[in-house]
């Protein structure tokens, strides 16, 4: 019998381990993140290999984290520890010693693997070898690289069209590969090219787009060290970007205030013991957040609303609250969206968002003393149905503040894969702009397909409808991170070949199209020799910086490719050398991918030599320089959102999936959730104590969790119940374990994410 079935299903109970709770931590980082980072990274490797890695780690001279994207420090870098927690653990996660050679996939079948947890799988070490599974095997074999893409190939060519194949992207890939990627797959003629973004800051890139004219922030690290406010909202830095807890406390140090808009209290963002400095490790807490406003699940529309209606009241006796020059000389639509806001009941607004009205005066009050204003968003913001609107109302605020477009102020979507804005700009993107295309045709001589592509939640529907039939994937685990998890392993299962660029085992390696390919490549901390040359790659951060980043370890196998090569190779077993793309010229040296960047896309002029400079290069930001390419005006669009109105039943949750402290999205580095004092279990929903009362239920017990929308029955199995600091009506679980809850059909308006963080829920005890 093949897998099928046996693959996955996340519905069925796991195992639970053995639950203990503490009080949450009241400061992120110190000592105990220090010991934590090095116990991950020895756990993994010796401790030459492991300094040799840490060593390297975000200086200017080594490789960038393959942790998040945010930005390093321009000038004053820490000689020693240039990194978080986090970024070490990612690191012990990549650089580990441990491999996977043929004997373990001999030994163990898919249907034996499927039945380990995230945490096991990903434990088990680097994929060490090409790895192919025919049609109705129940283990993986070895295959040569030749082999593995003469199959490839040969399965794209005997495709009808070329829409038939889907190309996905994770956002660790470099600038170097992705530009290769994307090129081959415009080369074999769609632009099927979903990637992670669709289900992350794709909701932040349409609303800057429309309002502002650019799909990226604005603002750049030296930016936070002289703001009046920082906003920070639907993120939880402490865990995801702990590096943004030392820029935002020398904010503080400048006199800067900072309001948290979130619905838990999240630990870094109250306060902070910066390991790096003596105070810090001597656990003296530089209080972070001065005003935490505890907003409801989805309530963020509301609070913005009744905050810009505070500071244009008080602007009618105090006209200098608000920046009329600017509004004047810069933006369109500010009288409506002024007449709209002003109709709004303020009663009600605060009532919508679960905030008293005397806090968000207290929080309107900093803005109206602010000149220099940046706000900051995340997951808490994008993955909602109203995204795009809501992050339009942050805009508002800045507009309506003149806080864009000058030192101190403005965006700040902080992004998560380190190169997933580097990926977009290389053209990883199922909607290009008809100037992008021409340029590929400018460099090259073929035109492109002018057709928009699939993105994430398209191509799975496109899947379970059999027009696709060939999936690939350089990094991710598109499983595990999609929707509707169910949903998701049937459309994969309907491929005929699905294929994977990896570093380490994953889900997606298990739920398979009829035949599948793992191809096993270099990470970011791994040395990469070309023609006995070593290369270095680049990447993006998310503030448009461009850095060059090299890896110094030596790979765990000599089978390992790196990730342009793999596509450069592909490119040539499917398009041979006589085409328009001289293929080969990019197994000769990475410096030939990058001239090519240069000539295709703006910004990149003398690439080779301006990456080579310490500390890298800016990308030109028309938002930052004050100007607003927005289609119809050039100039910044105040935009009316509508308030979404959720009534729940008397049974229902809202909740929000989220990630732990020892996570890096689906990959699990372990089982604790320091700060919320959580440890030794993942299956737990965070409950108000007086939903767990009004429901019929306590701390501890076990649930199943469930939602029929669109006429499905889905049901997350076996959680307990962790009673919480969290408003009432909202709930919280983690990401990938609740992803089966996530209807594939509930997604953001206009930038079609997943609304991760408003899944309507029921409970039941648990039943066996
Ligand atoms: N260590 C580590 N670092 C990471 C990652 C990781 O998994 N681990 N992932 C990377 C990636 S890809 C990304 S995109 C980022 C993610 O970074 P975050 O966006 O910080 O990640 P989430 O855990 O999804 O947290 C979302 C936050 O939003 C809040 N929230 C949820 N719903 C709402 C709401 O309706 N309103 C408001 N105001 N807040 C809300 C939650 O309470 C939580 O604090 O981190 C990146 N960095
Ligand atoms: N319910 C829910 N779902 C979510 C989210 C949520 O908050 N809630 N968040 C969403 C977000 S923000 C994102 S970004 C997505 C993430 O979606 P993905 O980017 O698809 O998922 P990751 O877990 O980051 O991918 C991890 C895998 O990438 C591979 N990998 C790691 N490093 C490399 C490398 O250098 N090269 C290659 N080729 N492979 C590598 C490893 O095999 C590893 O198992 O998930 C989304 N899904
Ligand atoms: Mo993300």
């Amino acid at each position: 019998m093949k897998k099928k079935q046996l693959a996955v299903n996340p519905e069925n109970p796991e195992t639970l381990l053995d639950l203990k709770l503490t009080p949450p931590k009241e400061a992120a980082a110190g000592i105990p993140g220090v010991v934590h980072a090095v116990q991950h990274v020895l756990h993994e490797m010796d401790p030459v290999r492991g300094f040799k890695a840490l060593a390297k780690l975000n200086q200017k001279s080594g490789f960038d984290c393959p942790g998040c994207a945010w930005p390093d420090p321009d000038d004053d870098r820490s000689a020693v520890a240039e990194y978080c927690e986090n970024g070490a653990k990612a690191i012990a996660e990549e650089a580990t010693t441990k491999k996977l050679g043929p004997d373990f996939f001999a030994k163990h079948s898919l249907a034996a693997l499927s039945q380990l947890n995230d945490y096991e799988i990903g434990k088990k070490g680097r994929i060490a070898q090409p790895m192919y599974l025919a049609k109705g095997a129940t283990h993986y074999t070895p295959i040569e690289w030749e082999n593995a893409f003469e199959k490839i190939a040969n399965a794209l060519n005997a495709l009808d069209n070329p829409n038939e194949a889907v190309f996905y992207t994770s956002g660790r890939t470099s600038n170097e590969a992705a530009f290769l990627y994307q090129l081959l797959v415009r080369q074999f003629g769609t632009n099927n090219l979903p990637d992670c973004s669709n289900m992350c800051h794709e909701s932040s890139g349409v609303a800057l787009n429309e309002s502002l004219g650019i799909g990226k922030g604005s603002v750049t690290l030296e930016d936070f060290y002289i703001a009046d406010v920082i906003l920070i909202i639907g993120q939880n830095p402490g865990t995801n970007h702990p590096r943004m807890l030392s820029a935002l406390q020398k904010a503080k140090a400048n006199g800067c205030k900072i309001i948290s808009i979130n619905p838990l209290p999240e630990t870094g963002l109250v306060a902070f013991n910066n390991p790096q400095t003596l105070k810090g490790v001597m656990g003296i807490k530089s209080k972070l957040t001065d005003l935490f406003l505890q907003v409801k699940l989805n309530g963020d529309m509301a609070l913005l609303k009744a905050l810009s209606k505070l500071l244009l009241e008080a602007s009618k006796t105090n006209p200098e609250i608000i920046d009329t020059d600017f509004i004047q000389a810069n933006t369109v639509g500010f009288e409506d969206w002024k007449t709209a806001i002003l109709k709004e009941d303020i009663a009600q607004l605060a009532i919508d968002s679960g905030i008293e009205l005397s806090q968000i005066e207290a929080a309107a009050n900093y803005l109206k003393q602010g000149k220099k204003i940046i706000a900051c968003w995340a997951m808490g913001l994008t993955q909602h149905k109203n995204a795009v609107e809501t992050i339009q109302e942050v805009v508002n605020i800045l507009l309506l503040k003149g806080s864009i477009g000058k030192p101190g102020a403005g965006t700040c979507p902080v992004r998560g894969h380190s190169n997933v804005q580097g990926d977009r700009t290389m053209g990883i993107y199922e909607k290009p702009s008809p100037a992008f295309l021409n340029q590929i045709a400018q460099t090259y001589g073929f035109v492109p397909p002018q057709k928009h592509g699939y993105d994430v939640v398209e191509a799975i529907h496109a899947m379970h409808q059999n027009k696709v039939k060939v999936f690939m994937a350089m990094g991710g685990n598109f499983l595990s991170a999609t929707p509707d998890t169910n949903y998701t392993a049937q459309a994969l299962e309907k491929c005929k070949l699905t294929v994977q660029v990896s570093t380490k085992l994953n889900r997606s390696h298990l739920v398979t199209g009829e035949e599948a390919i793992i191809l096993p490549c270099l990470s970011r901390s791994d040395m990469d020799m070309l023609n006995n040359e070593p290369q270095f790659i680049s990447c993006e951060n998310s503030m448009g910086v461009i850095q060059k980043s090299q890896g110094n370890l030596k790979p765990v196998s000599t089978l390992l490719k790196s990730e342009p090569v793999i596509v450069a190779e592909l490119a040539l077993k499917l398009f041979g050398n006589h085409g328009p793309v001289k293929w080969d010229k990019y197994l000769q040296h990475y410096d030939h991918i990058r001239a090519d960047i240069e000539l295709t896309i703006a910004g990149f002029t003398n690439y080779n030599v301006r990456v080579r400079e310490p500390g890298g290069f800016y990308l030109p930001n028309s938002a930052r320089e004050g100007k607003f390419n927005v289609l119809t005006s050039q100039k910044a669009h105040f935009v009316i959102g509508k308030l979404n109105h959720i009534q729940l039943k008397e049974n229902e949750l809202m909740m929000m999936t989220i990630r732990s402290h020892d996570q890096f999205n689906t990959t699990i580095y372990g089982l604790d959730d320091r700060y919320r004092g959580v440890f030794n279990e993942r299956r737990v929903i965070f409950m108000n104590p007086l939903d767990c009362q009004k429901l019929g239920y306590k701390a501890g017990d076990l649930v199943d969790l469930m939602n029929n929308e669109h006429g499905i029955e889905r049901i997350a199995r076996k959680f307990i119940i962790v009673e919480f600091n969290i408003p009432q009506t909202c709930s919280a679980t983690y990401f990938p374990e609740a992803n089966v809850l996530v209807p594939i059909q509930s997604v953001a308006d206009k930038s079609n994410t997943p609304t991760s963080k408003m899944v309507i829920i029921q409970l039941r005890p648990h039943q066996g």
